[in-house]
């Protein structure tokens, strides 16, 4: 009888045990690895449920591509936007990328997620383009830039989302940007900041060979998307044909694309300022982009963050690289910043250093977070 019991007991934990261990790996598979639907427009997949659901709708959805090298930069871009959202603000990361580094983005996500104490979901998905063309879709400009065009069917669960390059990083909370959609009158459906500020150093306005919106165009590395509407709309059904008749003409792939439908539907568009998407072009040669309250995103665009031809934009990219997630900001941010940066310096963006810590510096005083040991 005894010998019984005690097999019993043996039969039940063994139970329990496989019990457990199919429920571990199966949270593992519902933490954001693609069930990979087969559709040309599938790649559905579910990121961690936490207790600040979708279902709140007050979650803002940041999208990023990343192929190739890029993962490390669209992590250092989610990093930042979790460092300055300082309202904690619940954030949902819509990552798009290449098989091979899913598993790379899923242990780093979820990791962050624990020390976060789970102020963000996420979700990945495959790289997905249309059927029709999709190897040139896929290498048009730089490999998967084009994946941006098809967000709309990608994303049929999402609303809107704040679409970015993978070499962007925010130094402002994200939600003040999101706050930007209910400035959308009823028609318009994105929102962009201008490619150049000035005629003279303007791109579109002096090498272009297609239609572009406006007077210099618009720059995509930072794009307010409402996915609903883009799709009543019927974007896709408008990039193919764009596509089809400009292909040999586009210099700037998938940016001349929208360039050229917003040419045609200027109503559509909203614009911003061009503090939400700083780039080296705004103060290479001149300050010409005012940032009246500080930079908010900065894009290192033409791989500034990766080069020492304007060193603040490397040296913000490298101090966010090496911050410690519930350390103190002032000390481990600005403070390094500051440190790091040797002034007087003859790059134009250097002497701006002000405007790039405008922001940080008015949040996160010295001494106000006790290190956490
Ligand atoms: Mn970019």
């Amino acid at each position: 009888m005894k010998v019984y019991r005690l097999l019993a007991v043996l039969v039940l934990t063994s139970f329990l045990l496989i019990w457990y261990y199919i429920l571990r790996v199966n949270n593992g598979l519902f933490n954001g690895i693609s069930l990979g639907v087969n559709s040309s427009f599938s790649g559905f997949s579910l990121g961690r449920k936490s207790h600040r659901s979708l279902a709140n709708g007050t979650e803002i959805a940041i999208v990023v591509v990343a192929c190739g090298e890029r993962h490390n930069e669209a992590l250092n871009m989610i990093k930042s936007a979790i460092m300055f959202n300082r309202n904690q603000a619940p954030l949902r990361f819509i990552v798009v990328a290449e098989e091979q580094l899913k598993q790379n983005f899923v242990e780093k996500l979820d990791d962050w997620q624990e020390i976060n104490d789970n102020i963000f979901t996420y979700e990945i998905h495959s790289l997905t383009f249309p059927e029709a063309n999709k190897d040139e879709w896929k290498k048009l400009f730089k490999p998967c830039a084009a994946q941006r065009l098809f967000l709309p069917s990608l994303l049929p669960h999402i609303d809107s989302v704040l679409y970015v390059d993978s070499d962007t990083i925010f130094l402002s909370p994200v939600q003040e940007l999101w706050s930007m959609f209910r400035n959308f009158n009823a028609s318009q459906f994105a929102g962009m900041a201008p490619e150049h500020e000035d005629k003279n150093a303007g791109w579109y306005n002096r090498f272009a060979r297609h239609p572009y919106y406006g007077d210099l165009g618009v720059n995509s590395g930072v794009m307010l998307m409402n996915l609903t509407r883009m799709r009543d709309f019927k974007w896709e059904e408008h990039i193919m044909p764009i596509y089809k008749e400009y292909r040999l003409k586009l210099v700037w792939g998938d940016q001349d694309i929208i360039n050229i439908l917003f040419h045609h539907h200027p109503d559509r568009l909203y614009i911003f300022p061009c503090d939400w998407n700083y780039r080296a072009d705004h103060c290479m040669y001149m300050s010409v982009c005012d940032a009246p309250d500080g930079v908010k995103i900065i894009h290192g665009n033409r791989g500034y963050f990766h080069s020492y031809v304007q060193p603040i934009f490397n040296l913000l990219y490298t101090t966010i690289e090496e911050y410690a997630f519930r350390t103190d900001i002032h000390s481990n941010f600005i403070r390094t910043v500051e440190d790091s940066l040797t002034l007087p310096s003859n790059s134009n963006c250097d002497k701006l250093l002000d405007k790039f810590l405008q922001d940080p510096r008015k949040y996160f005083k010295q001494n106000q977070y006790i290190e956490e040991t």
